[in-house]
């Protein structure tokens, strides 16, 4: 879509090196990250924000969920645990307009989170 960071990096327009890949998803290392383990995952099929997902898009959102647990064990994040959060729109501190998955692990986490 146009302008958007994460279909230029599916479109290969930003090189990126994938931790995963499926026909419906991707993850690849945050670029900011904020643990030591910091993976978003993403839809290849370009979704805005969660108020813009609809029963069409259950299973890819399932898929991703697997996806992060999957990642989490390869990183060995899973026994101790990890965290995974979708931010929607300015009050969560959204940036990029294309849906993401944010799996972060490596160290303790403060909850409520700031
Ligand atoms: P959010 O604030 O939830 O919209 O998270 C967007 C994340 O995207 C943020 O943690 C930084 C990351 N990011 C932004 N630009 C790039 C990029 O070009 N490459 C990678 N790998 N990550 C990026």
């Amino acid at each position: 879509m146009g302008d958007c960071l994460f279909c230029k990096i599916l479109s290969g327009d930003i090189p990126t090196e994938l931790e995963y890949e499926s026909e419906n998803i991707v993850a690849f290392r945050d670029i900011n990250p904020q643990a030591p383990t910091h993976i978003l995952i993403i839809p290849r099929e370009h979704i805005a924000t969660l108020n813009d997902v609809r029963k069409k898009h259950r299973s890819v959102l399932g898929e991703m969920q697997l996806a992060a647990s999957k990642l989490a064990e390869k990183e060995k994040i899973n026994i101790g645990g990890y965290r995974t959060v979708f931010n929607c729109n300015e009050d969560a501190g959204q940036s990029v307009f294309h849906i993401h998955l944010h799996l972060l692990g490596g160290r303790g986490f403060r909850w409520p989170p700031g």
